[in-house]
C-alpha cells in the first residue's frame, strides 16, 4: 500500500508540476507578445516621424526632441516618462543645479546611481548574434566638475550591460574637479566596482581634449571606446561596435546618441541620422539620404557618416595611435571631433554610426566657462582648417573674416603627420564622402 501511496504522490506532483510550467509558459507568452508589439509600435512611430523629418541643424548636441515624438506611448514605457511630472521651475534648487551643471540634478539625486531605461533598438538588433571571438574594451570617461549621480549612472550602465568577458577595464580622468564629491567620497565609491575601474587625477587642467588621450595611454583594452560623463548606455550596446571593428582595424564607429532630457531626464530614441557639419564647421545632425538606405536590413545597416558629433565613439587602439590620436594642440574641447573625422577619412579609415548601438547623452545646457570654450572652440577650428582644408580654407574665412588673424599655435607636427600618413585631399573628401558640403559652396 505504500508503495501506492508513493505513486499517488508522485503522479500527483508531476501533474501540477506540468500545470505550473504550462501556465508560466502562458505567462511568458503573453509577456514577450506584448513587448514585441510595443516595440513594434514604438519604431512604426519613428518611422513615420522621420519620413517628415526635416535635416536637423542643432548643435553640438544630439537630435532635438521634436524629431522624436513617439505617439501612443505603449503603458510598459509610461513608468520612464512620469519623471518630468513633478518639476517645481521656481524652484532656486533646481536653477541653481541648473547653472551649475547644466541640467536638472534634483530629479538626477532621485533617480539615483541605477535605473532601467527602454530598449530603444529597432527589433531586428535582436536577431543579431556576434561571435564569442570579439576584441576587448577599455572605456574612456574624461569629466570636469560633473554631477555625482549622473558619473555614476555613466559607470553602472556600463558594467551592467558590458559582458565582463568584454569589459577590459574603465578607466576615469578626473580634469581637475573642484567639487567636493568628486574626491574622497568618489574614491571611497568607486570600491564597489572592485577594480575594474582605474582612476588618474590630472595634475592640471587639460581639457576633455588632452584628457582622453591620458585615458588612452594607460588603456590595455583591444578598443577604446569613449563615453561623456553623463551618459547611460543601453542594451547590447558595446557588441555591434566591437564586431564593425573586429571585420576592419581602420574602421571607427559611433553608436546611435539617445536624447537624454535635460530637465526630466527622460530617456528618448533618437531617429537614425548622420554626422555632418557647414563651412563655418559648425556640427550638425543630417538625414541620411535613400542611396545609403536600401535593401530589407536598411533599419540596422551602419550609417556611413562624413562627421562624428563628439566625443562618443570606439576606435582600434593601435589604429588611433597609427593615425595620430588628438591634435595635443588642441584646448577644452570642440572641433577636435571633425578634425578627427577628416583625418580618419582622408587617411585611409572609414567612420560609422551603428544603429543597434544606442547610447543615451544628457542635452547639457552651457551656462559655466562660455567665454573659454569659444576661444578653444575657434582656435581649435583653426588649426584644423589650416592642416586639412587645403584651398577650401577660403570657404571658411569668406564665412568668418574676423578669425583670418587669430593665432592658432604651431601646426607644424600636424602638417608633417598628414604628410607621413599619405592622407588624401580635401578635395577628395568631398567628391567622395561629403558631396553635399561641396554643392553649397556657393550659398551661404
Ligand atoms: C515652487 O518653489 C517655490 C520656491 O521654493 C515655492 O515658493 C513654491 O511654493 C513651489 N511651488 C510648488 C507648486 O510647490
Ligand atoms: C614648430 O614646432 C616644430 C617642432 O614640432 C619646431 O621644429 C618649429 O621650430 C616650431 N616653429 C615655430 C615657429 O616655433
Ligand atoms: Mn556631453
Amino acid at each position: 500500500r505504500r508503495n501506492v501511496i508513493i505513486r499517488c504522490l508522485l503522479y500527483g506532483s508531476l501533474t501540477f508540476g506540468m500545470w505550473t510550467t504550462l501556465f508560466f509558459l502562458y505567462l511568458h507568452r503573453i509577456h514577450t507578445h506584448y513587448l514585441e508589439k510595443t516595440s513594434q509600435e514604438l519604431s512604426s512611430a519613428w518611422y513615420l516621424e522621420q519620413s517628415e523629418q526635416q535635416p536637423i541643424t542643432q548643435d553640438p548636441q544630439p537630435p532635438s526632441k521634436a524629431h522624436v515624438v513617439v505617439k501612443n506611448k505603449p503603458e510598459k514605457l509610461q513608468t520612464f516618462t512620469v519623471l518630468g511630472e513633478n518639476i517645481n521651475y521656481s524652484d532656486p534648487k533646481l536653477l541653481d543645479g541648473l547653472s551649475k551643471y547644466g541640467f536638472n540634478t534634483i530629479t538626477s539625486t532621485n533617480v539615483g546611481f541605477k535605473r532601467e531605461v527602454p530598449d530603444t533598438r529597432h527589433k531586428m538588433c535582436l536577431q543579431n548574434h556576434y561571435s564569442t571571438h570579439l576584441p576587448t574594451a577599455s572605456v574612456i570617461i574624461c569629466f570636469h566638475n560633473e554631477e555625482f549621480n549622473a558619473l555614476f549612472r555613466t559607470m553602472f550602465s556600463v558594467v551592467n550591460l558590458t559582458p565582463n568577458s568584454l569589459l577590459e577595464e574603465i578607466i576615469l580622468v578626473d580634469d581637475m574637479s573642484e567639487f567636493d564629491d568628486l574626491k574622497e567620497k568618489l574614491d571611497y565609491v568607486l570600491e564597489v566596482f572592485r577594480g575594474k575601474i582605474k582612476l588618474i587625477r590630472n595634475q592640471k587642467r587639460e581639457g576633455l581634449i588632452r584628457g582622453r588621450m591620458i585615458g588612452a595611454a594607460r588603456a590595455s583594452g583591444d578598443v577604446l571606446v569613449f563615453l561623456d560623463s553623463h551618459c547611460e548606455v543601453n542594451k547590447g550596446w558595446l557588441e555591434p561596435l566591437l564586431y564593425s571593428i573586429a571585420k576592419d582595424h581602420k574602421m571607427v564607429v559611433c553608436p546611435l546618441i539617445d536624447v537624454i532630457d535635460e530637465t526630466t531626464l527622460e530617456y528618448r530614441a533618437s531617429p537614425v541620422v548622420r554626422g555632418a557639419f557647414d563651412w563655418e564647421l559648425k556640427f550638425k545632425w543630417d538625414n541620411v539620404f535613400s542611396y545609403e538606405m536600401d535593401g530589407p536590413d536598411r533599419p540596422i545597416k551602419p550609417i556611413r557618416s562624413p562627421a562624428m558629433a563628439g566625443g562618443i565613439f570606439a576606435i582600434y587602439r593601435h589604429y588611433f595611435n597609427e593615425i595620430g590620436q588628438y591634435d595635443k594642440g588642441m584646448d577644452l574641447w570642440g572641433g577636435e571631433n571633425l578634425e578627427l573625422s577628416l583625418r580618419i577619412w582622408m587617411c585611409g579609415g572609414q567612420l560609422f554610426i551603428i544603429p543597434c548601438s544606442r547610447v543615451g547623452h544628457i542635452t547639457k545646457k552651457q551656462f559655466k566657462e562660455v567665454s573659454a570654450i569659444t576661444r578653444a572652440f575657434t582656435r581649435n577650428s583653426l588649426r584644423m582648417v589650416h592642416v586639412w582644408l587645403d584651398e577650401y580654407k577660403e570657404q571658411f574665412f569668406l564665412r568668418k573674416p574676423g578669425l583670418r588673424s587669430i593665432a592658432y599655435g604651431n601646426i607644424s607636427e600636424r602638417v608633417e603627420l598628414r604628410k607621413r600618413l599619405g592622407c588624401k585631399s580635401f578635395q577628395w573628401y568631398l567628391d567622395t564622402v561629403f558631396p553635399e558640403l561641396e554643392a553649397s559652396v556657393n550659398s551661404s
